[in-house]
């Protein structure tokens, strides 16, 4: 019986290193999916609950890692990511997330050796079971759409895939500097941003006048909006923020 069991999970491992390219090398940066939109995403975390993209903007800069559960270059980075995790934990104002993202192809018990795999490891960040979306951020622009495994995205707070990486992270100081980087241009983006309610690039008193129409219920304004909007950083539009965005506006002029 036991033998059984670990011929099925042997058949398993090398089905899965067949469908996929696991990759062996270090973070190679990929380009096919950058600037791909996933913040329409949905699937469930490993928990079981519903999860999408309302997990973008309340973080600066979201880190996924898509993995498999017999993939010999997951497991060396799993460590990686574990420093990564105790490091943003450590410091909650970098607004730093990180989830992972299983696939699992055409093996479903791969899920439940992955929730055990993660919990038998300490390996407790966020998880999720990986979507279209992200599968099709993965595979594109590589020839022939195989799906290079291990790799890892970061998204920014409006679900843009900004920067995509093929292949393991061996150490926390091959990573850090990366999410580090990203962190810098995505803060700066963000704050040039605020105020500039409809996108336009330009901050002028249309921004404070949506703002304010959201605020008297008159408009609803969407996520990125709400986002770009939101000058005290309460987390919601009012018309103190339309004011300070009239403010801005106006010792600009
Ligand atoms: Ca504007
Ligand atoms: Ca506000």
């Amino acid at each position: 019986m036991r033998r059984a069991h670990s011929l099925k999970r042997i058949v398993s491992a090398l089905t899965a290193l067949v469908l996929l390219l696991v990759l062996p090398s270090a973070g190679m940066g990929g380009s096919g999916g950058v600037g791909m939109d996933v913040s329409g995403f949905s699937s469930v975390t490993f928990e079981g609950e519903p999860v999408d993209g309302s997990i973008f903007p309340g973080y600066t800069l979201t880190v996924i890692n898509i993995w498999q559960r017999w993939c010999g270059p997951c497991w060396v980075e799993m460590p990686v990511f574990l420093e990564l995790y105790e490091h943003y934990s450590a410091t909650p104002e970098a607004d730093v997330s990180l989830w992972g993202a299983l696939y699992y192809g055409d093996h479903p018990e791969n899920i439940q050796e992955a929730v055990d795999f993660v919990a038998a490891n300490g390996y407790c960040w966020n998880h999720m079971i990986i979507c279209d979306e992200f599968l099709e951020v993965a595979t594109a622009g590589v020839e022939g759409g195989n799906l290079l495994i291990p790799q890892t995205f970061i998204v920014d707070r409006y679900g843009i895939v900004r920067a995509q990486f093929y292949g393991k992270f061996e150490t926390l100081d091959e990573l850090l500097p990366v999410t580090e980087e990203w962190l810098a241009i995505l803060n700066v983006e963000y704050e040039a941003s605020r105020g500039d309610t409809d996108g336009d690039g330009a901050i002028d008193s249309a921004d404070a006048l949506l703002a304010l129409r959201h605020a008297m219920g008159v408009t609803q304004l969407g996520t990125n909006e709400l986002l770009r909007a939101d000058m005290d950083g309460d987390g919601s539009v009012s018309s103190a923020d339309a004011l300070l965005i009239l403010r801005a506006v106006l010792g600009a002029e």
